[in-house]
């Protein structure tokens, strides 16, 4: 599918970036424009894409912290030049709109929401957006923005694709040390998604194109994506289990949300040689996801990739009653109790007008 990537926040720039680059590294073509906004001078300038700083007037250039609400105001006093920057770049060829930002953070986690809100007034193709989930090693405050952020994307984008920070990177090292690592990770597997259906040559009936990845997030709500690979045999026959096995691996342990193993609509793309990809295990790939999703809805196709490995890429649609969701959201309002109850401790007055405690008489 043909997109357009708008990066809010740190993340959300380096994220794009690393999407931009490896598209242009494989000749996908699929990302036709994109887009780092931040109210932080200092993160844009290390970005290789064009960018646009926001909020000078309020921040000076300097960012808003994690302050995600102030992330927010920003973006509503500036969402005019940000829409007027975008008019050049999203082009009639364009198939959807991607917003993308970490959601633990300030101008991301309260700006995407916003921009998204605001391009779905001017756009009818669909605005999507990538959101980042802070990883369980991060403080309170990132967790409790996200579960805000997240909310409030869920109501605004057409759906939000979910990438947890501890699901593609190898345990052990610190997520920090690690984000150069998961914003590889993403934009390979996301930039493959993104490509299904774009670098087709002798289109096959087979290969899947860019209305099957609206239909399947046409219901809205949180979606996750699943990849797994392996080396191919050279003839398609000898691939069956192959298939099999990577579609497996994709949603049990290669999904950007651990746990999303529950979905109301799945699409599931295999990608590599045209003669290498068998018909048969990928409708036994398909049958399979059917009965594990248990859902009836699942779409499929093939993408063409000269590569001497098969993929499985399976995209997940309406996952919110996945436990990774659940116990995010539980974490988020913990975090927020607790930061409450910090409060009151600091405002002894409060804490005695509080009602959950009862009076004696
Ligand atoms: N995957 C990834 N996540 C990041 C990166 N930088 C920050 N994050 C995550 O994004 C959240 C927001 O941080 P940041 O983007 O710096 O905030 P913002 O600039 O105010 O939007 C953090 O809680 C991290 O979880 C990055 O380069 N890659
Ligand atoms: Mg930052």
């Amino acid at each position: 599918m043909r997109v357009a990537l708008i990066g809010v926040g740190q993340a959300g720039g380096k994220v794009t970036e690393a999407l931009v680059e490896y598209d242009y590294n494989n000749e996908f073509d699929a990302v036709r424009s994109a887009l780092a906004v931040n109210t932080a001078q200092a993160d844009l300038q290390s970005l290789r894409i064009d960018t646009m700083l926001v909020g000078e007037e309020r921040v000076k250039g300097h960012g808003v912290g994690a302050d995600n609400e102030l992330g927010a105001e920003i973006m509503e006093t500036d969402a005019n030049v940000v829409l007027e920057a975008l008019q050049a770049r999203v082009t009639a060829e364009v198939d959807a709109l991607f917003v993308v930002a970490g959601l633990g953070g300030g101008t991301g986690s309260g700006g995407a929401p916003v921009l998204v809100r605001e391009l779905k007034r001017v756009y009818d193709v669909p605005v999507y957006a990538l959101g980042i989930l802070p990883g369980r090693g991060e403080g309170s405050i990132y967790q409790v923005n996200a579960g805000r952020s997240l909310k409030t994307l869920i109501r605004e984008a057409d759906a939000t694709l979910l990438v947890d920070n501890d699901a593609w990177h190898e345990s052990g090292e610190s997520v920090v040390e690690a984000f150069d690592e998961i914003n590889k990770a993403i934009a390979q597997r996301v930039g493959l998604f993104l490509a299904a259906g774009e670098n087709v040559e002798g289109v096959a009936e087979s290969v899947v194109d860019s209305s099957e990845v609206i239909n399947t997030l046409r219901e809205g709500g949180i979606a996750a994506l699943g990849y797994s690979s392996a080396v191919a045999a050279a003839d398609a026959s000898e691939n069956v289990n192959t298939v099999m096995s990577a579609t497996r691996e994709a949603l049990y342990t290669g999904t950007s949300l651990p746990d999303a193993t529950e979905a109301d609509a799945a699409l599931l793309v295999i990608a590599g040689r045209p003669d290498a990809i068998p018909r048969k295990g990928v409708e036994r790939a398909r049958s399979w996801l059917e009965e594990e999703l248990g859902s009836m809805q699942i779409r499929g196709g093939d993408f063409p990739l000269e590569s001497d490995r098969i993929a499985a890429v399976v995209l997940l649609a309406g996952v919110e009653g996945s436990g990774r969701v659940q116990e995010f959201f539980d974490r988020a309002k913990e975090a927020k109790e607790q930061a409450e109850n910090r409060r009151q401790q600091q405002d002894p007055e409060e804490a005695f007008q509080s009602e959950e405690l009862d009076d004696l008489f």
